[in-house]
């Protein structure tokens, strides 16, 4: 838990959430400004800012739930694919500092960009 961390006081229930899938290391939950219907954050409940702060055994607890949970948003939302991706620091747009991973469902011919065209 940190002080001042939005997603901390989440996973603490201060402010609530649409969780979406949640283990003892894990938390899921519907991005409160979807970029499309089923947008999904997955973070550690621990407490860590950049990706590069995540111990082996939380990196892989997260993408084992990015990896579990993906398909079945997908499903969910009758989508055709996702863009799952991070924003790791300020210059790369992150805007929560707490490591969280975008699962945004993509449907056939929505317009959107890929991830290779950010910055490009
Ligand atoms: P990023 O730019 O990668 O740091 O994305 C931050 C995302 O977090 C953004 O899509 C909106 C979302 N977000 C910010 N505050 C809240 C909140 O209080 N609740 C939820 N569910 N999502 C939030």
């Amino acid at each position: 838990m940190s002080d001042d961390c939005i997603f901390c006081s989440i996973v603490d229930g201060e402010i609530p959430a649409r969780t979406v899938h949640e283990t003892d290391d894990v938390l899921a939950f519907l991005d409160a400004n979807p970029l499309a219907p089923g947008h999904t954050l997955v973070i550690p409940k621990a407490h860590a800012a950049r990706v590069g702060d995540l111990d082996a055994d939380l990196a892989s607890a997260v993408f084992d739930t990015v990896a579990a949970i993906t398909p079945e948003i997908e499903a969910a939302v009758d989508a055709d694919g996702a863009n799952v991706g991070l924003n790791d620091g300020e210059a790369a747009g992150q805007e929560v500092p707490h490591v969280h991973i975008h699962a945004v469902p993509r449907f056939d011919g929505d317009g959107g960009a890929p991830i290779h065209a950010v910055g490009g």
